[in-house]
């Protein structure tokens, strides 16, 4: 379009310069076809690279004394949000104490642990420039609310302390345990983990949000890859766009009385279409203790452990 026909365009409709601009990238995004990504390549190995350049990061794509040798002169923090409430608290140990052993060692982490229960924070002894703190917020009775306050919490947190404290952030589920390396291989602008069970899934059993009234919706043509909730990550700016976005999307769907399928989950997954990932963790950076390791997988470094929904979540 032509200069002052834009103009006029804008005059007309009432949208800024911006708003224009922002207009025509959303719906070019939205129109954009391409043939959708797979994981494997047609012999059956991992690919190293998503279709837009984002690596994913798996055992043998990186040398780590290299990598944390190039990071340690940069003196980074990474903040890290994990939420137990409830019955949830339970986790926070083996979580912890793994973590210890395995998450960033050698490197500045700040936990920020979300609980209504800060009596039952487990005392955990902390490696050098590992610290912690517990933010206390309120109860609730519903499992699907805690989740998808996660993102409000996540840009409240970055708004008033983090933007100033942390470069990178990690949001990850309480409910796991790390049982090998997860380190500065896995920083990056925008960070997403491909989801242990949809990763070699055809894209349309991908569990999408598919009500065209949710903000979350993706249609069938439509989508990467699934990413899982239980791990978010990036720059703290980056991070809080995403968080800010998302909870955004979430008022709307509560306003609308609709809630996306997976919560969250379903939000950030229609985030990512539009916003892709800079970096994608391979599965072995978020496993499920139910699934048994296949040959394709040669390191499980997290993993969602075993647990009776029924016994801990508030509610069924
Ligand atoms: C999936 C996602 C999870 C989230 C959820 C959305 C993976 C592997 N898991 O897990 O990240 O997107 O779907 O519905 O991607 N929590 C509490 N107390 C509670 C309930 C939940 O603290 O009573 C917190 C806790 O940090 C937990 C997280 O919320 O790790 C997610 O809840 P979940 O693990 O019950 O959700 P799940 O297993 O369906």
């Amino acid at each position: 379009m032509k200069g002052n026909l834009k103009l006029l365009f804008c005059a007309l409709t009432g949208l800024s310069l911006t708003g224009f601009v922002y207009v025509a990238f959303t719906s070019h995004w939205m129109k954009l076809l391409y043939n959708r990504p797979n994981m494997f390549d047609s012999q059956g190995n991992f690919l190293h690279m998503s279709p837009w350049l984002a690596p994913i990061v798996r055992e043998g794509t990186f040398n780590p004394t290299l990598i944390d040798a190039i990071y340690k002169k940069k003196n980074i923090t990474i903040a890290t949000t994990v939420f137990a409430l409830g019955k949830y608290t339970q986790f926070l140990k083996d979580f912890l104490e793994s973590a210890e052993l395995n998450y960033f060692v050698g490197f500045c982490v700040h936990y920020y642990v979300f609980t209504d229960l800060p009596e039952n924070v487990p005392e955990v002894k902390l490696g050098e420039d590992h610290h912690l703190t517990v933010m206390k917020v309120a109860s609730s009775n519903r499992w699907q609310e805690i989740s998808l306050s996660r993102m409000e919490r996540l840009e409240k947190l970055i708004e008033s302390r983090l933007i100033n404290e942390a470069d990178y952030i990690f949001s990850l589920d309480v409910d796991s345990k790390f049982y090998g390396r997860w380190g500065v291989e896995s920083l990056g602008r925008l960070v997403g983990a491909i989801h242990p069970w949809y990763y070699n899934t055809h894209h349309e059993w991908f569990p999408y949000e598919r009500r065209p009234e949710s903000q979350a919706y993706i249609p069938y043509s439509k989508g990467d890859y699934y990413y899982g909730g239980a791990v978010i990550g990036g720059s703290v700016k980056d991070v809080y766009q995403l968080a800010k976005t998302c909870r955004e999307q979430l008022d709307i769907d509560k306003g609308n009385q609709i809630e996306a399928a997976w919560q969250e989950e379903s939000h950030l997954n229609k985030y990512f279409l539009y916003n892709k990932p800079s970096k994608l963790l391979s599965p072995e950076y978020l496993w499920d203790d139910r699934k048994s390791k296949p040959y394709e997988i040669k390191i499980i470094r997290f993993s969602q452990v075993y647990k009776n929904y029924y016994k801990i979540r508030p509610n069924p």
